[in-house]
């Protein structure tokens, strides 16, 4: 298999079976439907991009059913207002300037854009709908370099361009980063936000590999398929949502080069060039699995689950772990309440019957949600499923 960005051909680290569609809750009539795809990972010795294997068409991801609201989380509402807050603040979007969110979901973050030129493109049309609904204007869209141009001739160019955890979904990776290229103003600013593979690689957090992300980023790749595409990563930051993430800024390439100097510390502290890395990860994954099932033999099928996260149905069809060992998965989210989880087929339950049934040892499947998470139980023996 040949990379999607660069076409040198891929070196293979991890299987991880085959997996349903991480984020396709089903209801009980539905399972015959259910389609599998083997998620292997691979990495590029050429741009450094992580990428996994096969995936599912676009369009069976995100549709008219796509379950992941950007809104289910107060402290991720909050995070998302200083990202404008720092937008605003730093002048990066000038009076009367034009901002777009690609991947804007229910529009969580434009919101905070009410008065201010935006647009949002989200290509699932039941979270679009909930955005639109609430004031915020939205392109119904997969963006890619067509969209591109088509925004350009309706609304002009941005000066501002935000993806966040948005990027590393688009397949079209060569196409979206020529739409992005095009769609910034000569002037303008990219800001990425994405789960960074240094701090995957440093918790060994297996489960943030499932087909809804598609490549996965170290600083130096991203730094390099910028070069590749005419732009230059100007500026990045760690930033300490969804177990360790990664903000890089973004500009034309021939905008003076950055004096910015925890760049260095990138290129200093990371070590991800080299295929070795990936080789040792992938027996501790293994390691993980062994350590998560002797937890999950010893309770017994008496364990609950907390929170239905895309990361869960990795863990969960990996590890082969059913209703035999994890009886309910309680969430927030409607749209997966009273469903199965993909490929497993475990009940999600209403959070609110989590108080009421009291459960003691519970498996915390959004464990980057922990801070906010903790306060909802007392007594409770949280388990770690990597
Ligand atoms: O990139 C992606 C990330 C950012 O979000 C997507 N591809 C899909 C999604 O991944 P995830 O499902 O692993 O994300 P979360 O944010 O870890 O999901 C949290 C889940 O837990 C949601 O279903 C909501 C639920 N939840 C809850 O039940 N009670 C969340 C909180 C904060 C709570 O208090």
């Amino acid at each position: 298999m040949n990379c999607r960005i660069c076409n040198t051909t891929l070196k293979r680290f991890l299987d991880l079976g085959w997996q349903p569609i991480a984020n396709k809750f089903l209801k009980a009539d539905n399972l015959a439907k259910e389609r599998f795809y083997h998620l292997e990972m691979f990495f590029c010795p050429e741009c450094y991009t992580v990428q996994i294997g096969q995936c599912p068409k676009k369009e069976d991801i995100f549709n008219d059913e796509y379950a992941f609201f950007s809104s289910t989380s107060e402290y991720m509402k909050l995070h998302f207002k200083k990202l404008a807050d720092e937008i605003k603040e730093g002048k990066m979007l000038p009076r009367g300037g034009f901002i777009v969110e690609i991947g804007s979901n229910d529009g969580t973050f434009l919101k905070n854009f009410y008065g201010d030129n935006h647009l949002g493109v989200e290509p699932s049309t039941n979270v679009c709908l909930d955005a639109m609904n609430d004031g915020v204007i939205c392109l119904n869209k997969f963006f890619n370099e067509e969209i591109a141009d088509r925004i350009i001739d309706i609304y002009g160019k941005a000066d501002v361009i935000v993806t966040t955890n948005c990027f590393p979904h688009m397949i079209e990776r060569r196409s979206v980063l020529k739409g992005i290229r095009k769609l910034m103003k000569p002037s303008g600013i990219w800001i990425n936000e994405e789960a960074y593979l240094q701090s995957i690689m440093e918790k060994c957090s297996y489960d943030q590999f499932y087909n809804e992300h598609v490549y996965f980023s170290s600083f130096a790749s991203f730094k390099k398929v910028m070069k590749m595409f005419g732009m230059s990563l100007w500026r990045a930051r760690l930033i300490p949502v969804h177990g360790g993430s990664i903000r890089f800024y973004t500009t034309h390439e021939d905008i003076a080069p950055s004096n910015d100097l925890l760049m260095h510390d990138f290129e200093r502290t990371e070590n991800l060039n080299v295929f070795h890395r990936f080789e040792h990860f992938a027996e501790v994954v293994k390691m993980k699995r062994k350590r998560f099932l002797n937890r999950m033999f010893a309770l017994n099928g008496n364990a609950v689950g907390y929170g239905a996260t895309a990361k869960s149905t990795t863990v969960l069809n990996y590890c082969k772990v059913g209703t035999h060992l994890i009886k309910r998965i309680y969430d927030t989210t409607p749209i997966k309440q009273g469903k199965l989880s993909p490929g497993m087929h475990i009940p999600i339950v209403p959070y609110y019957e989590f108080e009421r049934d009291n459960p003691k040892d519970v498996v915390l499947f959004a464990w980057n949600h922990a801070n906010e998470i903790h306060e909802k139980g007392k007594g409770i023996r949280w388990i770690l499923p990597i």
